[in-house]
């Protein structure tokens, strides 16, 4: 699982600050950079684990860690504040929009898990009492169509198709039909994307601005390396994320680029808990 070992290294240093009445400054250092390899071991981006460290040994200094009567707790304690901060606080929930339907648009890199997650999220409204439609706008990939049709089939969701047409036409038709049938949620599947293919980038931007989507949303393989950093921070250049969700944690990933995604965009991950 992904975030296991770096949890486990994190203990590993903790561990030498407990039980301790007194530690000195070389202490609060070695565990500094314990905790600054397992944060780049996991695959955290540089610049992310850099600030982080800097927060981290400021506040240790504000609170005066090493003159409090815990100083190992105490610093734990931040470390553990700031890593929080830093995966965002807490999973943030999906939003819906004052008018119908709610519009949840998935994009991100080919392969990143975009289209099981459309099925995922489409299960979860399901299971909430709402009616999602899925809109086929991947039309590059062959079989994208028929692949996202079997998610719906398996999901018990209606999906809407108009083969390779536009797809910022089938997305803008998709929520007329949403409308006209009274489904509340239309999950908008879209075309893996390289961050640098101009052309279709432009595509996504025209579809935000063609149905005005309550939630984009930038699907990341927590696998994915340290390239997820750029991937990210091109994404949310071009259109404004409002949201990362994390796909295949359940993988043996190292789990820090993702983390790094969410810092670097400063947008929170939502999982496909939908609120
Ligand atoms: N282990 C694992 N595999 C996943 C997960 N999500 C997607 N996949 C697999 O990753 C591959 C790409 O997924 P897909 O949804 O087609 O990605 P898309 O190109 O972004 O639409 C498929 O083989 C999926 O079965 C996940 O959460 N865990
Ligand atoms: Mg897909």
């Amino acid at each position: 699982m992904a975030f296991e070992g770096l949890s486990e290294k994190l203990q590993g240093a903790f561990k030498k600050l407990t039980g301790k009445g007194k530690i000195s400054e070389q202490n609060i250092k070695d565990a500094m950079r314990d905790v600054r390899m397992a944060l780049l071991e996991a695959d955290v981006n540089y610049t992310v684990v850099k600030d982080f460290i800097k927060q981290v040994t400021e506040r240790s200094i504000g609170e005066k860690v090493i003159s409090t009567l815990n100083p190992g707790q105490q610093f734990i304690k931040i470390v553990n504040e700031e890593l929080t901060k830093l995966m965002g606080g807490s999973v943030a929930k999906l939003t819906w929009s004052p008018s119908v339907p709610t519009i949840y648009m998935l994009c991100g890199l080919q392969g990143a898990g975009k289209t099981t997650m459309a099925g995922k999220l489409a299960l979860n409204l399901l299971k909430q009492n709402k009616k999602p439609l899925l809109a086929a706008c991947d039309i590059y990939r062959p079989a994208a169509i028929s692949q996202l049709q079997i998610v719906g089939r398996q999901v018990g969701v209606p999906v809407f198709e108009k083969g390779t047409q536009d797809p910022v036409k089938t997305a803008k038709e998709a929520v007329e039909y949403a409308r006209y049938y009274g489904q509340d949620v239309l999950i908008i599947d879209t075309a893996g994307r390289l961050h640098v293919d101009e052309e279709l980038m432009e595509e996504l931007r025209r579809m935000k601005e063609a149905v005005h989507p309550q939630e984009i949303l930038l699907v990341v393989d927590a696998m994915t390396g340290q390239d997820a950093v750029n991937v990210a921070k091109s994404f949310n250049d071009l259109l404004n994320i409002d949201g990362v969700i994390v796909t295949k944690l359940d993988g043996d990933a190292r789990g820090g680029a993702a983390l790094s995604v969410r810092a670097v965009t400063g947008k929170p991950i939502k999982f496909a808990g939908v609120g």
